[in-house]
């Protein structure tokens, strides 16, 4: 699998400046786009979000590349999971919320079909106390996992 390796050091310097001393600053890291295996099919995004010094609630994660998104939640009832939206996630002070395949995640319908495994698209995570984090985010396909590089 081929990511950009500009991205992720910039996330990792992101990182690295927001984890060390300071008021917390809300950031979102570690994001990635998961496209679906059959095209048509909603795709997903995982992300770790980091609270900032004051309380919030993401609200949203939008793409100017995808017409819909929701959050969801994963659930096991009994034998089968399902998938359930959220309206919004609390965000607390320095809190580290991270979304994640078996949990919370972003479902994104209608992704442009220009949109390939390898590219960079952007992600816009909306929060209650006003402020948008635009984030580019690596795609990977269908039956790719997403690689932690720390
Ligand atoms: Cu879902």
């Amino acid at each position: 699998m081929r990511r950009s390796g500009r991205s992720i050091l910039a996330a990792t310097l992101l990182a690295a400046i927001t984890g060390c001393g300071g008021p917390a600053t809300l950031s979102v890291d570690d994001a990635y786009v998961r496209l679906p295996a059959v095209a048509g099919r909603p795709g997903v995004a995982y992300f770790t979000i980091h609270g900032g010094a004051e309380p919030t609630r993401l609200l949203s994660v939008t793409s100017p590349v995808v017409v819909r998104t929701e959050l969801h939640e994963s659930m096991n009832r009994g034998a089968m999971a399902t998938m359930v939206p959220i309206r919004d996630v609390p965000v607390a002070a320095s809190a580290k919320l991270i979304f994640a395949p078996g949990g919370r995640h972003a479902m994104l319908f209608d992704i442009n079909a220009r949109v390939k495994p390898g590219k960079n698209i952007p992600l816009v995570f909306t929060f209650a106390n006003n402020q948008r984090i635009e984030v580019d985010v690596p795609v990977i396909a269908a039956g790719d996992t997403a690689h932690h590089h720390h």
